[in-house]
């Protein structure tokens, strides 16, 4: 196997592209990805500031090589959810990141500055972890992008994670998600830009480029994942990606140039709830309260000794 554009050994297949590259053509390969999804869907320009969420994970860490080798202005946020193990693990990987590469990383630890985890936060809150950990992210990203100055939050959605919550969205037809499944989500209503530079890139394909770029990431899944419908769904399309290479990058990028725009007005009509400042944080709420500060309050009153109880760690 030869290398498409130099002809030295492989080390890569990609057969939904039918080709093959070696290590430095594979790393050409995947910035020029990033690149075309930056362009494309017009994500950011070189002058603007850019927020990276970093989970330690190959993806996100990926994406923050990617971009300071593109050149661009890109900071890493840091987010410890106080999952045991898995988050002290992972916030070795992002500082030693951020170290190699004297790159800037902004920290909050829930734990330390909110006073609680997302085990905790979930049972306080009824809501599946991942549900809680969402929400938490969802407020932290954009606050800390709001405080910090910066135009735009990129996250490590890869191309397996947006077909598989398209799928998810698709089989229960929620027409007001499927509205706003964009990798761009323009700046409203104080919430900054939120962006998905990977989309063009999969799963597999993010974890060669950490391999090829010398990046050491955390391999172990977080343990709150077990159960996540979305893991279904992924070994779903990976079974009809084997027999149909290709097949999922159709299924993601046609459904954005002749499905999403018709969903749109779903999801501009069921987001269009008269928002205000939520009395705590003065993030835009339709409540009087966010549901991010209702999270805390409970998760804070629920107390380590329920938790403890409860079976949490
Ligand atoms: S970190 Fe959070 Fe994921 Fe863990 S609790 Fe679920 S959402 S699985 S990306
Ligand atoms: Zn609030």
């Amino acid at each position: 196997m030869k290398c498409r554009r130099c002809r030295a050994a492989a080390v890569i297949e990609l057969r939904r592209h039918n080709a093959a590259f070696c290590g430095p053509c594979f790393v050409h390969y995947a910035e020029q990805q990033v690149r075309k999804a930056v362009d494309e869907f017009a994500m950011f320009s070189p002058e603007e500031r850019i927020l990276v969420a970093v989970s330690g994970g190959k993806d996100s860490l990926g994406l923050w090589d990617v971009l300071l080798r593109l050149g661009y202005r890109a900071d890493g946020l840091y987010l410890g959810l106080g999952i045991g193990q898995y988050s002290d693990a992972s916030a070795t990987y992002a500082r030693a990141f951020a170290a190699s590469r004297e790159a800037r990383l902004v920290e909050i630890d829930l734990p330390a500055d909110y006073g609680y985890d997302i085990p905790n936060g979930s049972l306080a809150a009824r809501r599946a972890p991942c549900s809680a950990c969402g929400l938490s992210k969802r407020h932290l990203f954009n606050q800390a992008a709001v405080d910090g100055g910066y135009d735009v939050v990129a996250t490590g959605h890869n191309l397996d994670d947006e077909a598989a919550v398209l799928f998810g969205n698709v089989l229960r037809w929620n027409t007001e998600y499927l509205g706003r499944q964009l990798p761009v989500l323009p700046a409203e209503h104080g919430f900054v830009r939120k962006v998905k530079p990977l989309v063009r890139l999969d799963e597999r394909e993010m974890a060669a480029y950490c391999v090829v770029r010398g990046i050491d990431y955390i391999v172990e899944e977080c343990p709150m994942a077990e159960g996540n419908r979305h893991l279904g769904y992924k070994e779903a399309l990976n079974a009809v990606e084997e027999r149909s290479p290709g097949a999922k990058a159709a299924f993601y990028f046609e459904f954005l140039a002749k499905a999403s725009d018709l969903f749109r007005p779903l999801a501009v009509a069921g987001h269009d709830g008269g928002l205000q400042p939520c009395v705590r944080c003065g993030s835009p709420t339709t409540g009087e309260v966010c549901a991010f500060c209702s999270l805390v309050e409970r998760a804070v009153a629920l107390g380590p000794t329920r938790r403890a109880a409860a079976g949490g760690s």
